[in-house]
């Protein structure tokens, strides 16, 4: 086993952790949910429905201003990671966590629903990975080195589901997956698998996620993503969650580890807080015992970040207002077809920004008993109850399946007549499914139904596996491990390609799912109607050297007055690290410790901007309160105005006794900037005050370098904010007075 351990200040290396994978166990099973901290105080503030805090994570970005707290909401948040390289994904798995995921969906390559075995190596998947044992295996050790990392478990997902679901099922038992969809309708509905051996699978793989304590998603939510108008098949969701989550629960799956898989079916322009609360108070009232997966809604999802934010804003506020045991996050990627790290983690950063901010949120409201909100809370149960009883009348689900009921367009009772047929001897693997002989025989543990262990011994009705010295999940030693299959599509030779960009190395290029995969994504605006929009965003791509090309969002801004534009494209160069000129970092004082200094010994400034210079934006930004200038802290500034000649500036600073002066300069033609900078500091010295006046220069063209060169103390750029200037003033006082 080797000793591979994460390290904080370096990127993750999975060449480590495909090493000795054969020999790797994972060290726990079942799912695991976050730890509630009522009353938890964090910074200044106290928090009522937050879980314990991570033990490192990325806070969000203004968390700088509360002393970098990170609270951590109540739900467990999903990232779903699908790029087609498991390798890759396991880089975002960790950048996921660090930003508050603790269950880690791995969705799988199109296709694998087919498969009636499992696939064995690490082969590359279109729109997700191919589920693999060496796959499987090699995110969950990575996953249990991260959860080390962040101080919280994370649940580890896929999918049970397909021709080789039971296989499947087995393989993530012995392999310690947290979590899974398994939901024998979404096989019949969506993937044509015959609905027999679907749900006689289904029984299989749901005792194997119960005794593996794994927690379980069903598929609803897929007829709101198909259904023609999401809206209108509530009622019958709820009939699929009801099928699945009691079938579920007969089989042995623990209540609390049933989880529904909920949608809000709808998003804006519809009114959709006054379609989907009702719905979802009914889901909680139905299906109580039960723990609910809020997924954001996907159907209606387009391209834009931003539109897509709001709507799972919306969607999170429904979850606050009713509850969500799980919050799923879902980005546009799903509308451009490319996963992308920084959504992912964008997504994250959503739900954990949203579900804080309304923390607490239930102590001051309440939702209504009675009206609008009830009844038609009412009215979807009883129409859901009205499906399954004709359901139950026309003799049960497979000949209600075989009658179109499921995803017809009308809201039951209504019927469209356009609901997926499927028929009970039709549909990949039928006719596969066979009576047991009278001498079956299945020494295994987690086995549905009668195996006749205890022909050998009333011991075994329990413990069939004993009578093989234990099976697979007790013996894990008897897994077959099977490394790769295919000498070209496997880790080691997509690895090999991309070796030289290693994290960590010398060479760079810009990514967005694969590593060195060159995917830069541009926003363009331009004065034109959307077709010339797209025309001029590609022509414009090709002229900056991208190559293929590729409008993926265009949103209108004026039918003719303009048009926003986002292009995918390929950065064809690498650059490397030691051509990279890295300016030092300016240095910034925290803001209580400039301010405590200033208060205890005051400091004076004088400033202006000096020669023909009319410019006074950028001074202002440095000195006024309003914009976090160097007045915040408490600094007495003497601001002179535009078009000051140098020896009214000194001659001030001398009349004021002040520490310091600041000299804005922003006309740069014939180096009249530096000129005056060194004029100032001419002056300063001949009046033989030099040495006890800090003299700072700052412009767009000013760099630090030239304005010390012409004999300023310190020079500012574009980009300067109040607090760098206080903090060189307040060192260089530190500095000049031997402190
Ligand atoms: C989600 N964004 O739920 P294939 N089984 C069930 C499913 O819901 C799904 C699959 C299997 C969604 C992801 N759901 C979509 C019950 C998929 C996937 O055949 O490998 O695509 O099965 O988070």
């Amino acid at each position: 086993m080797n000793e591979y351990r994460l390290d904080p200040n370096k990127p993750i290396d999975v060449d480590e952790i495909l090493k000795d994978l054969e020999s790797y166990r994972p060290r726990r099973r079942g799912w695991t949910w976050r730890k509630p901290a009522p009353g938890l105080k964090l910074g200044p503030f106290t928090y009522r429905d937050c879980t314990e805090p991570l033990k490192r994570s990325t806070p969000l970005p203004p968390a700088h201003y509360f002393d970098n707290i990170d609270p951590q909401p109540a739900p467990v948040i999903t990232t779903e990671i699908a790029s087609g390289r498991f390798e890759d994904d396991i880089r975002r798995m960790r950048m996921a966590a660090h930003h508050g995921a603790d269950h880690i969906m791995v969705i799988r390559t199109a296709g694998q629903s087919h498969f009636d075995g499992l696939i064995e190596g690490t082969p590359q998947g279109m729109g997700g990975v191919p589920i693999t044992r060496k796959q499987v295996r090699a995110q969950r050790k990575a996953l249990d080195m991260i959860e080390d990392e962040v101080g919280r478990p994370i649940n580890y997902h896929s999918y049970v589901s397909g021709v080789a679901g039971p296989d499947i099922a087995v393989m993530f038992a012995e392999e310690g997956v947290n979590g899974v969809h398994q939901d024998p309708q979404y096989n019949v509905i969506y993937r044509n698998i015959n609905m027999v051996r679907s749900f006689v699978d289904a029984c299989e793989s749901k005792k194997l996620i119960a005794w593996a304590g794994m927690a379980q998603i069903d598929g609803a939510h897929n007829a709101n993503a198909t259904a023609r108008e999401a809206w209108k098949v509530m009622p019958e969701l709820m009939v699929q969650h009801a099928i699945n989550s009691i079938f579920s629960a007969r089989v042995g799956v623990p209540k609390e580890n049933i989880c529904l898989s909920t949608v809000p079916p709808t998003a804006t322009p519809a009114p959709c807080v006054y379609m989907d609360l009702p719905y979802a108070v009914a889901l909680r009232e139905l299906f109580h015992e039960y723990r609910m997966r809020a997924q954001m809604n996907t159907k209606y999802i387009e391209a834009s970040t931003r539109e897509a934010t709001v709507t799972h804003v919306l969607n999170m506020f429904i979850s606050k207002l009713t509850s969500a045991d799980i919050q799923s996050t879902i980005t546009p990627d799903e509308g451009r077809n490319v996963p992308w790290h920084i959504y992912n983690i964008e997504a994250c950063d959503t739900a954990k920004q949203t579900l804080v901010g309304l923390d607490g949120l239930m102590e001051m409201v309440e939702l209504k008993r009675d009206g609008y909100l009830r009844e038609k809370a009412r009215e979807l149960k009883e129409r859901a109850v009205l499906f399954m009883e004709e359901m139950l009348d026309m003799g049960g689900y497979f000949n209600a399946v075989e009658e179109g009921f499921f995803v017809d367009s009308g809201c039951y009772p209504e019927r469209n007549g356009d609901g997926i047929v499927r028929k009970a001897d039709g549909g990949i693997g039928a006719g596969t499914v066979f009576k047991r002989d009278a001498d079956y025989m299945a020494p295994v543990t987690a086995h549905y139904g009668y195996n006749n262990a205890e022909q050998y011994g009333a011991e075994y009705r329990e413990n069939p596996s004993a009578l093989i010295g234990g099976c697979t999940l007790e013996r894990p030693d008897k897994i077959i491990y099977i490394d790769e299959l295919d000498d070209t599509d496997n880790v080691n030779v997509r690895m090999a390609d991309v070796r030289d960009h290693k994290p960590g190395g010398e060479l760079l290029r810009p990514e967005m799912e694969w590593l060195a995969d060159g995917t830069v994504l541009l926003t363009m605006f331009f004065p034109a109607p959307r077709r010339i929009a797209e025309a001029a965003a590609l022509e414009a791509a090709h002229k900056m050297n991208l190559t293929e090309c590729e409008v993926i969002n265009r949103e209108v801004m004026h039918e003719q007055d303009g048009t926003r534009i986002e292009v995918k494209a390929k950065a064809p160069f690498s650059i490397r690290l030691s051509d990279l000129v890295i300016p030092e970092e300016p240095k910034v004082m925290g803001d209580d410790e400039i301010r405590a200094e200033i208060e205890r010994r005051p400091m004076r400034v004088v400033c202006a901007t000096i020669g023909q210079d009319e410019h006074s934006v950028g001074l202002r930004e440095i000195i006024d309160i309003k914009h976090g200038g160097i007045e915040k802290y408490g600094i007495e500034v003497h601001y002179l105005g535009t078009s000051v000649p140098p020896e009214k500036l000194v001659n001030a600073a001398i009349e004021l006794n002040a520490d310091a002066v600041l000299a804005s300069t922003i006309i740069s033609h014939d180096d009249i900037h530096y000129k005056n900078i060194e004029r100032i500091d001419r002056l300063a010295r001949e009046m033989g005050v030099r040495d006890k006046l800090m003299f700072c220069a700052g412009g767009t063209q000013v760099t630090p370098e030239l304005a010390r060169a012409h004999g300023a103390d310190e020079g500012f750029g574009r980009g300067t904010k109040g607090v760098h200037v206080a903090t060189f003033l307040v060192e260089r006082r530190r500095e000049l007075e031997g402190i």
